[in-house]
């Protein structure tokens, strides 16, 4: 029986990458006097690399005006990350960023049946947290049972680590949760942990591949374009009777 919704953060509960992430980086780029900037395509190649301050480290390799030496690539990345984390914050509640469209109305309709949230995020919890109180108010932490980011799993996605972490905080076998993803890497982790997954495609991701998913889709706020049937009428969101029909299918695979 479904008890939880597990949601992404990143891509899934909002477009955050290429209107929040990418802006914060190009920003601490130029603060810290790096001549480097990322592209909207340069970054959609760079979200292969789970975790901000990985990408950086892995995109030196490709800057020849990168530090040489090891450690003084390290010290960099930090800082450019410190440095990042704050302007994400400034975007965050410059109300530049918004939930995805049917996540508010899903968000309050589990909770109101009774199902536990929880958030199963790489990103770091500054970024989370900085994103979800200006997007849910300073009360957001109410709504999830469980928080799980980046500095709660050793590894990242598409690890299954993050979201085994969250199911036993939960005390739930995978099997009674159901995982909202946006990107393969995201999807990859939840099925790792056993957890049958819904994914609702983000922009980085609209064209990407991605196996054994329950239903893959454009948006939470339409019945077009999923993958599986729905049972809402046309004119409706996807809600928790839908997830409810398709993690009922997954049982036996899971
Ligand atoms: C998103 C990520 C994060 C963000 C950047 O994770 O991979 O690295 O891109 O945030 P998810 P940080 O989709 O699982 O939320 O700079 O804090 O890593
Ligand atoms: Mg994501």
């Amino acid at each position: 029986m479904l008890s939880a919704l597990l949601w992404d953060v990143d891509g899934t509960l909002a477009e955050t990458e290429r209107s929040g992430h990418l802006v914060a980086f190009n920003r601490a780029f130029s603060a810290c006097g790096v001549p480097w900037r990322w592209t909207e395509a340069r970054y959609g190649e760079l979200l292969d690399v789970p975790g901000g301050r990985e990408r950086l480290l892995h995109d030196m390799d490709s800057q020849p005006q990168a530090p040489a030496h090891p450690t003084e690539r390290q010290v960099l990345a930090q800082m450019l990350h410190e440095a990042k984390c704050e302007f994400f914050a400034q975007v965050a509640r410059s109300a530049a960023l918004q939930l995805r469209g049917g996540v508010p109305e899903l968000l309050l309709e589990a909770a109101r049946a009774g199902l536990k949230l929880g958030i199963v995020s790489t990103s770091s919890r500054r970024n989370v947290e900085a994103l979800l109180s200006s997007l849910m108010g300073s009360e957001w932490r109410q709504w999830f049972a469980v928080v799980v980011c980046a500095e709660d799993s050793v590894r990242r996605k598409p690890d299954g680590e993050p979201y085994k972490v969250a199911l036993a905080a939960l005390r739930l076998h995978a099997w009674e949760a159901l995982a909202i993803e946006d990107s393969p890497r995201g999807a990859a982790a939840a099925r790792a942990a056993g957890i049958p997954v819904v994914v609702a495609r983000s922009e980085y991701f609209s064209n990407a591949a991605f196996d054994n998913c329950l239903a893959i889709g454009p948006s939470f706020n339409g019945v077009d374009g999923w993958s599986r049937p729905t049972q809402a009428p046309q004119d409706s969101r996807i809600g928790v009777a839908q997830l409810r029909t398709w993690h009922s299918l997954a049982l036996p695979v899971y």
